[in-house]
């Protein structure tokens, strides 16, 4: 993997660039769409890859480790293979699913025991299996196994897990540097950062994991609850220490002022289900604002979702069509409300990396955070 700055906004920390990996490159800042199971959920590959421009997705090691298993997904050659997406993959290690998905859990030195949210049954999860579990699946960016504290965490609790999720990380990086990629292309390893809301733990956390030297680092742990002005805290002194010429990944976040926020404080990647997952449930997020299309006024409102959009799903369908199609839970709702929010998702990362190379982004982004948060 190889990562090239290319411009450097003058007001605030954002940053332009292009990793290069073995499946295509991706510029920077992106945004990328969540594939839990292998799938964007509701979304086709043509309309990740024509309509959208999707530059890489998201699977997650828990999901996919127990449905299809690793036997199904060796056999297929990988993820890639299996689900016929020819561009760059991140999987996550299952450090948050197992935290946020299973209920009965034991977490000790060894790894994680829990119980699989479909059929009950037992697994354990270490360091090292969760690193031949993502060679197996065989993403081009795979993550370290951590633990992901809750929220509210009390700090003696935050700085016993930080510790582990260290010497985890050590572990991880032992396996991953000890095997080699099972399909002939290239994978790298990113550290996570954790330490909840205390900018002490932060800080060493941070100092740890840029002194392991992987090419590409992650912020964890936020997101969970506190208050945005407490995870861009978090964001700002976590990227004082992690070096500017490695990507940073925040991982899980967020809503589109969240994404312009730790733009300028130097985030280059983001994930986040919010997209997919709210738009199943009527929420649009737009460049005006955010729409509840289940909302009674938009009833009888024939326009077009977005009648200046350069996604034709926003400009063939009505919202009234939209709100009918979502209040009578068709899959055809589902679908459309979810490309919808992933075009303004990648359009939002686009403009913020056009204004970063201009010259105007810190303008541009104190604008839209007052726009982009508004109830329409
Ligand atoms: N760790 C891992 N995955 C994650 C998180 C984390 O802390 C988060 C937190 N927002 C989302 N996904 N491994």
């Amino acid at each position: 993997m190889k990562f090239t700055l290319q411009a450097k906004d003058k007001l605030s920390k954002a940053r332009a660039g292009v990793i290069e990996t073995a499946h295509g490159k991706i510029e920077t800042p992106i945004f990328m769409p969540v594939g839990t199971a292998g799938t964007v959920k509701a979304v086709h590959q043509h309309e990740l890859v024509n309509d959208i421009q999707a530059q890489i997705i998201l699977g997650n090691t828990y999901h996919l480790y127990l449905r299809p298993g690793l036997e199904v997904l060796q056999k297929a050659g990988g993820l890639h293979k299996f689900n016929g997406w020819e561009r760059p993959i991140l999987t996550d290690s299952g450090g948050y699913q197992v935290y946020s998905l299973t209920e009965v859990r034991k977490i000790k030195e060894e790894g994680v025991t829990f119980r699989s949210h479909i059929d009950g049954s037992k697994h354990l999860f270490t360091p090292e299996n969760v690193m031949d579990t993502q060679r197996i699946i065989g993403a081009d960016i795979i993550m370290a196994f951590d633990e992901c504290t809750p929220y509210p965490c009390d700090y003696n609790y935050a700085k016993r897990s930080l510790d582990m999720t260290h010497r985890w990380l050590k572990r991880c990086c032992d396996r991953f540097d000890s095997t080699e990629p099972l399909y002939g292309y290239e994978q790298t390893l990113f550290p996570i950062v954790q330490g909840s809301v205390y900018k002490d733990l932060r800080i060493k956390s941070a100092e740890v994991i840029a002194s392991f030297n992987r090419e590409g680092n992650a912020i964890g742990g936020l997101s969970v609850g506190e208050p945005a002005e407490e995870m861009y805290a978090m964001t700002e002194v976590v990227n004082s220490i992690l070096p500017e010429d490695k990507p940073r990944y925040l991982m899980g976040v967020g809503t589109p002022v969240n994404i312009l926020e730790n733009i300028a404080l130097g985030v280059d990647m983001f994930d986040c289900v919010m997209p997919t997952r709210n738009a199943r449930n009527g929420m649009l997020f737009t460049r005006n604002g955010i729409i509840n299309i289940k909302n009674e006024k938009w009833k009888d409102d024939f326009s077009p979702i977005d009648a200046e959009s350069d996604l034709l799903a926003d400009r063939v369908y009505s919202k009234a069509y939209l709100r009918h199609l979502i209040k009578s839970q068709e899959i055809l709702g589902a679908q459309i409300a979810s490309l919808h929010n992933l075009h303004f998702y990648l359009w939002l990362v686009k403009q913020a990396r056009e204004k970063i190379v201009e010259g105007s982004f810190y303008d541009w982004k104190e604008k839209m955070v007052k726009i982009l948060d508004q109830r329409l």
